[in-house]
């Protein structure tokens, strides 16, 4: 920050609301945004958090037609969905509205006006896609085709999801309809475009110049667009979901979901503060701060500030545009449509009062500077080894060697020694990183940080030994433990941004009335302070409770691949006689067993009618227990030319079908058949 200002507007950005959040959402943007409004919170600074659901767009009524309800159905189904669960993780909003509000529609109808009577716009009429089946223009989501950047064949009408490219719908190669699966046409239609080219030379100076200390993937894509050079952008769409565009002749338009979707911003700040919400955009001593996925850098950085430069008004222009990568989930990328996520709602009835741990490893794990993976085992070794083995087996042992000596009582500070010096000069130290780090926006950082004050209450605890000292020098394990209180404190403030949960527990334990930054690393817990008793902060996560988890996303993974499943094409055609030189056979499992030091095979004894027992090694040991397969019958090729795989003789092949989902199953006949019997 190079300037001093008087107050943050906090924005995040707004949901789509055609599904519930999952923890890539939370990850990239509102725990980061959450723990930034607590942080300026504690530090008595100015701030206030906006939020809301993005209720207009293509994948809110593509929802809607897929279920048969209407898009106001959807929207309200999961409006009320995300804005419960942001609660319960304690996202600190100031308020979470939706812009299918009225004050939203009125918001946004007249930002368009006012561009419109300013003479900000350009009109075209241009040839665009529509579907002569359902009888409607196609722009955005209702078109796929083939992205003519990556080539992906499932590209959008207006993003590939692989290559990240923006696109717009008649750049796609072959494009779909995804209402009916038609071939579009063109026809011609009337838009209204923000020539974005107009504001170029100042979004250059404004970010290229001016802000050279934003994180290097947001600056990246901004000076690849500005470099690309920009083009009028339109922001109007031939569709009924929307806010319809508000002049003359526009039936049947609606404005661009990214048009009034960031307006949205406005309007929730107008909502919650009807008489001074000007102060929070048009004050040059406001900061605006947009926290916001890495897929809405060029909307937040180019076409939103256009808009507002074009608006005039004194209306300010973000100070940063903190958007983070992606989070994988175990390997893979997260998607609504595969149910492919962690989703909130389910988190929260799942792993009941353990917010603070969800927002902890998706901190620790944010993808800050690349994309990174959310896994179950690491989500509860993070939990097990330092929430509960650092953070609160720390807490605990103060809050019970206070009970234990001193009747639950901190006792005064006597004379400090230089290992009590010590620690609250390395609290000094944390507090000063621990502060630029939240400033710069380095969670991750941040966090480690803050749990620095925990490591170090351990280590202090550990090096001064107060239940041996206690039987020689009690007066010294006073000192101790009033130092162990302060610590305590100090985890508490440090943390809250992070785990406002625990830390509320915590700051109740030792009687902290009133949390505030500039307590770090000082004595705000006074003696004869009467603790509570001791609780667990943080329980244990056992391997039960994580097997549900992983067990639930192996089962989606095989639904995904059933779906996805394709048959292989037919092999080249053959004849009968072709066919008849392959001698298949049924036979039954005699026996059948684990070949040594090879993972892959069984080995089979097969009656296969002749009275001599057929030795026949198969390699689907990761598919069947060899117990599960005896006494069965199985079809054979009982011609194949016998081959030694491992030592071992085999006298054919035991045919099995392989699944979508890569696993094999042998194949028996639908009714008992005589072994030897040949299959026809
Ligand atoms: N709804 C995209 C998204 O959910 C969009 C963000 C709007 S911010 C004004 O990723
Ligand atoms: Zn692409």
């Amino acid at each position: 920050m190079n300037k001093e200002f008087k107050r943050t507007l906090i924005t995040t950005a707004l949901p789509y609301t055609n599904g519930p959040v999952h923890i890539g959402h939370l990850a990239g943007v509102y725990i980061p945004a959450d723990i930034y409004a607590r942080y300026l919170r504690l530090a008595g600074r100015p701030v206030i958090m906006i939020g809301g659901s993005d209720e207009h767009g293509v994948p809110i009524t593509l929802k809607a037609k897929a279920e048969g309800v209407t898009p106001q159905d959807i929207v309200d189904r999961y409006h009320a969905i995300i804005k419960k669960s942001f609660e319960e993780l304690g996202i600190s909003f100031d308020i979470y509205s939706r812009t299918t509000s009225g004050i939203h529609h009125e918001t946004a109808s007249e930002f368009f006006r006012h561009l419109y009577e300013k003479g900000e716009f350009e009109e075209k009429t241009t040839e665009q896609l529509y579907d002569p089946e359902a009888k409607q223009f196609l722009a955005d989501r209702y078109v796929t085709g083939e992205c003519p950047i990556c080539h992906n064949p499932n590209a959008y009408g207006d993003q590939c999801e692989k290559c990240g490219t923006s696109l717009n719908a008649t750049d796609l190669i072959n494009p779909r309809s995804a209402i009916s699966g038609a071939v579009p046409e063109l026809r011609p239609t009337h838009h209204w475009y923000l020539p974005l080219n107009k504001w170029e030379p100042t979004l250059r100076e404004w970010i290229l110049n001016g802000h050279k200390e934003w994180k290097s993937n947001v600056y990246g894509q901004c000076k690849s667009w500005l470099d690309l050079g920009l083009q009028p952008r339109a922001v109007s769409r031939d569709l009924s979901w929307g806010v319809p565009v508000p002049v003359e002749g526009a039936e049947g338009k609606v404005l661009y979901v990214w048009f009034d979707a960031p307006i949205g911003y406005i309007s929730n700040t107008k909502e919650l503060l009807p008489d001074s919400w000007e102060t929070w955009w048009k004050d040059p001593e406001t900061r605006i701060i947009n926290f916001i996925g890495k897929d809405n850098i060029v909307f937040h950085c180019i076409v939103f500030p256009s808009m507002l430069m074009a608006y005039g008004d004194n209306f300010q222009l973000p100070d940063n545009v903190p958007a983070n990568e992606f989070l994988n989930l175990e390997g893979d990328k997260i998607s609504t449509s595969r149910n492919w996520a962690v989703w909130l709602n389910e988190y929260l009835i799942d792993f009941p009062g353990k917010q603070d741990v969800l927002r902890y490893v998706l901190t620790a794990n944010a993808p800050e500077t690349k994309d990174n993976d959310f896994t179950w085992r690491d989500f509860q070794a993070r939990n097990n080894n330092e929430l509960a083995a650092i953070l609160g087996n720390f807490v605990n042992r103060v809050v019970v060697l206070t009970h234990k000596y001193f009747d639950g009582k901190v006792p005064a500070e006597g004379k400090l020694l230089d290992i009590d010096r010590e620690a609250y000069n390395e609290m000094q130290v944390l507090k000063t990183s621990l502060t630029e780090n939240l400033e710069n926006f380095h969670f991750r950082e941040a966090l480690k940080d803050a749990m620095g004050f925990a490591r170090l209450g351990n280590k202090y605890l550990q090096e001064c030994e107060p239940w041996k000292v206690f039987k020689i020098e009690p007066k010294r394990v006073e000192t101790v433990l009033n130092v162990c209180a302060q610590i305590c404190a100090s985890i508490a403030i440090a943390t809250e941004p992070f785990m406002p949960f625990a830390a509320t527990k915590l700051a109740k334990i030792f009687s902290i009335a009133d949390m505030q930054w500039d307590m770090l690393a000082t004595k705000p817990v006074a003696a004869g302070t009467a603790l509570g008793q001791p609780e667990l902060l943080f329980e244990k996560i056992d391997d039960e409770t994580i097997k549900k988890q992983t067990d639930r996303l192996e089962e989606i993974k095989k639904q995904n691949a059933l779906k996805a499943y394709k048959p292989e094409p037919v092999k080249a055609e053959i004849g009968i006689p072709e066919f008849e030189k392959l001698d298949i056979r049924i036979g039954t499992v005699l026996s059948c067993e684990r070949v040594p030091k090879a993972d892959k095979l069984l080995k089979f004894s097969i009656d296969d009618g002749t009275g001599t027992p057929r030795t026949i090694v198969s390699g689907i040991a990761q598919h069947y227990q060899p117990e599960q397969l005896t006494g069965k019958q199985v079809c054979f090729i009982a011609n194949l030319a016998p081959a030694k795989i491992r030592g071992v003789v085999s006298q054919g092949m035991i045919l099995s079908a392989l699944n979508s989902d890569g696993s094999l199953r042998v194949i028996s006949p639908a009714d008992k058949a005589t072994n030897g019997a040949q299959v026809k």
